[in-house]
């Protein structure tokens, strides 16, 4: 295992490594060779109650500290992700098979939004309203919230825990994270970093993590009633079960879960922007981001052109060790995502779609891990394609035709998830009936900018089977906080409200 990797991360010592094979752990298998990296023991239900009173009682603690301060803690954290950014960016690279360049970026979303947040927490404004009663005032106040749960997937196994964990910190939340079992070794790393850090200046148990099975200790999180929120990513069956639990005892939930996300193109569309926008999206992170394009709606005019040019840069994607240069697509995360990939094909196939592009596993000389061909494929004439409607995590692009736009619009929002969109034009028209009300169904919707890569500044989320919720920029810090509205008389008689005389 990369021992020099984890000194320089500061978890050489961490006890939670073990050996591989040892009873009670998890073994991390480098996605791009099958081989073991390492194995992580996990926690247990008495482990995981620790971790929770640990963060409820530091909760009692920070919550009081003023959110400025707060905000020292996270500005010190930031620059800590920054002094770290190239082995953080290297072991998100090696646990789950993303390229560096885009495991270097999912570091810098870190920072960005740590950023972000040290800017809010002077920001956390509530309103003050006019009172209807003279020598009054009503106003609101945002107050810290709680521990909060914080469950993440393998895609990224440190951006999506720090839209959480800094702007939850900032708001005088601690955060008790449960990572994906396929990247504990970036979570352990990411979470060492902000502690220490945190811990030095004063502040122990804000940042928390347990490592454990969905059975064990994930259950035992969404159910627990002393973390008011449960913020998950994941898929929408998990995000059903997290939601209902979550609900049962009233606690509020934070869902960001799959995405069908298509791109429309229209005849007006300047294709030298919108086919590198398309490829970076439908293969980039090997098409498993929930923000990838899984599918296509293209102008009948310009279809064989636009089908033409994406197989020919499709044919430019070098697959290979995500850690070198120049490889731009690296492996599936394991090998039931090949076996999906490969289930979603054949059904395509059965379907009437005809492959363009890709549609196998790939071979990469040398390596044994979970690789496969970027693929393309055409709906029949009919241009319907049943398996489009399922997110296969994986670069799977189904391409269908339009001759109006209310019909591409249609098709876009014809699926059970909302998550992001995109149409490519150059029509003022087009480009703001996708934006319209009765457009883009989605949380996200893009014009000329590709469906995957949002910046941290705006709120990310989507609706329908995405669940509704929305992390990251924007307002989304209220998630975050409780609001308290305050009603002050500062007067010497008592005043009811509408008008009421109760003498
Ligand atoms: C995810 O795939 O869960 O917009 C998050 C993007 C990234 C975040 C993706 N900034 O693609």
């Amino acid at each position: 295992m990369s021992c020099e990797l984890f000194e320089r991360l500061g978890i050489a010592g961490d006890e939670r490594l073990a050996s591989p094979g040892a009873p009670g752990t998890i073994t991390v298998t480098n996605p791009a060779t099958a081989e073991p990296i390492g194995a992580v023991r996990l926690d247990d239900e008495r482990a995981y109650d620790r971790v929770v009173a640990q963060a409820s009682e530091s909760f009692a603690r920070w919550r009081s500290v003023p959110a400025p301060e707060r905000g020292q803690v996270v500005r010190a954290i930031g620059d800590e992700f920054r002094k770290h950014k190239t082995a953080l960016g290297e072991l998100v690279s090696l646990e789950v098979g993303k390229i560096l360049q885009e495991g270097l970026g999912e570091v810098q979303e870190t920072i960005d939004i740590a950023d972000f947040a040290v800017g809010l927490s002077r920001q956390l404004y509530g309103l003050t309203m006019p009172s209807e009663r003279p020598s009054h005032r009503l106003m609101e106040q945002w107050h810290p919230l709680g521990p909060i749960g914080v469950i993440s997937a393998f895609n990224f196994p440190n951006a999506v825990w720090a839209w959480n964990a800094m702007l939850a910190a900032v708001c005088g939340d601690t955060i008790v994270w449960k990572p994906s079992l396929f990247a504990p070794l970036t979570a352990m790393a990411s979470n060492a970093i902000a502690d220490r850090v945190a811990r030095a200046l004063g502040h122990p148990g804000i940042f928390n993590l347990v490592i454990g099975a969905d059975q064990v200790v994930g259950e035992r999180l969404i159910a627990d009633s002393r973390l008011p929120l449960v913020s998950a990513t994941g898929s929408c069956r998990m995000g059903k079960h997290v939601g209902a639990a979550v609900a049962q005892r009233f606690g509020r939930c934070l869902l960001e879960l799959g995405g069908n996300n298509a791109a429309i193109i229209d005849q007006t569309a300047d294709l030298k922007l919108t086919i590198p926008a398309i490829v970076f999206a439908a293969v980039g992170t090997a098409g498993q981001r929930c923000t990838s394009t899984r599918r296509l709606i293209v102008h009948e005019s310009i279809m064989d052109d636009v089908c033409r040019r994406l197989v020919a840069a499709y044919k430019t994607v070098r697959i290979g060790d995500p850690l070198k240069d120049g490889t731009l697509v690296g492996p599936l995360i394991n090998q039931r995502s090949v076996d999906g990939f490969l289930a979603a094909i054949d059904a395509a196939k059965q379907q009437g779609g005809e492959v363009l592009a890709g549609g196998a596993k790939a071979e990469v000389a040398g390596l044994r891990g979970f690789y496969v061909q970027p693929t393309i494929i055409r709906a029949p004439k009919s241009n319907r394609l049943a398996i489009a409607s399922d997110e296969t995590f994986a670069p799977i692009l189904y391409v269908f035709s339009f001759k109006t736009l209310d019909e591409a619009i249609a098709m876009q929002n014809g699926v059970a998830q909302g998550l992001t969109s995109a149409i490519f034009t150059d029509s003022v028209r087009a480009a703001e009936a996708f934006l319209a009300a009765s457009g883009s169904d989605c949380g996200i919707a893009n014009v000329n900018a590709g469906t995957s890569g949002a910046e941290i500044g705006g709120a990310f989320g989507g609706e329908k089977e995405t669940g509704g919720g929305r992390e990251s920029g924007s307002d989304s810090w209220k998630a975050y906080m409780r609001r308290q509205t305050n009603t002050v008389n500062f007067g010497t008689e008592l005043k009811l409200a509408q008008g009421i005389r109760f003498d």
